[in-house]
């Protein structure tokens, strides 16, 4: 347990964001959703440690204030930034809008969220941007979500070699493919509503545990990088893929 954590989550009211707030708040913290819209099912035992502000990460104002509002309950001790959002296509078919839409939600908003979430960590502590295995190696037409990831990868070890002298800790999650909304969208549009269970499934059947991860999965790794167990990890990349990069598409 870990009472009295202050932790902010970006894009915290679904997916692995919200996984992560219910992980953080059994674990005893405080903690501070900022998303677009609330979460859709707030648990009634949450007692009153889970607080929800309005936040599109596109705008710098409302990052910071985001960050005002979980400072009101003292120094920030934990940031988690899992806004994301994924497009298709390949560079030339990505319209430049679209490509500057995917780069504002999921890199130059966790650009915004540390630039003001860090001078609120006065007492130290850790920060943990979910990235993707999409960094890594990539699947045809993510051009854009592809390069955002990357973006998110390079800013971890920036921020960690920028911020070890403030007793803040940086890593990143890069999961594999998990049963959330943006999953489950792209699955309906590659399978049709029909065949969107079968498209996960499929998914799935890539990794090598054979399935597709549950949100929680990726949250118990968020929750410990951020814990004090994880007190000499710093600067780099955790793969929470299911083995997904471990093989090679080579048949014997
Ligand atoms: C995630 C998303 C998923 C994809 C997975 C594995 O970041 O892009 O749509 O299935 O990576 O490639």
């Amino acid at each position: 347990m870990t009472p009295g954590k202050n932790a902010l989550v970006f894009g915290g009211a679904s997916g692995i964001g919200w996984a992560t707030s219910q992980t953080l708040l059994d674990q005893g913290a405080q903690v501070t959703i900022a998303d677009l819209r609330r979460p859709a099912d707030p648990r009634p035992s949450d007692p009153g440690r889970l607080r929800y502000t309005a936040c599109d990460v596109r705008d710098a104002s409302q990052v910071c204030e985001a960050v005002k509002k979980a400072v009101e309950r003292g120094p920030l001790d934990w940031l988690v930034y899992s806004a994301g959002i994924q497009h298709y296509g390949s560079v030339v078919d990505t319209p430049i809008e679209e490509y500057d839409f995917v780069q504002q939600v999921n890199a130059r908003g966790a650009f915004l969220a540390c630039r003001s979430a860090i001078p609120a960590m006065t007492r130290g502590g850790a920060i943990v941007l979910v990235s993707s295995v999409q960094a890594l190696a990539c699947q045809e037409g993510v051009a854009a979500y592809a390069a955002s990831k990357g973006t998110l990868e390079a800013l971890t070890r920036a921020m960690a070699v920028d911020h070890a002298k403030d007793r803040i800790r940086v890593n990143a999650v890069l999961p594999g493919t998990v049963d959330t909304p943006m999953v489950r969208s792209s699955a309906e549009r590659f399978g049709g509503r029909d065949g969107l269970e079968q498209t996960l499934e499929q998914w799935g059947g890539n990794h090598l545990l054979g399935r597709v991860a549950h949100a929680t999965e990726i949250a118990h790794v968020i929750a410990f990088l951020l814990s004090d167990a994880a007190s000499f990890m710093t600067g780099a990349s955790y793969r929470v893929d299911g083995g997904l990069l471990s093989q090679l598409p080579v048949r014997l």
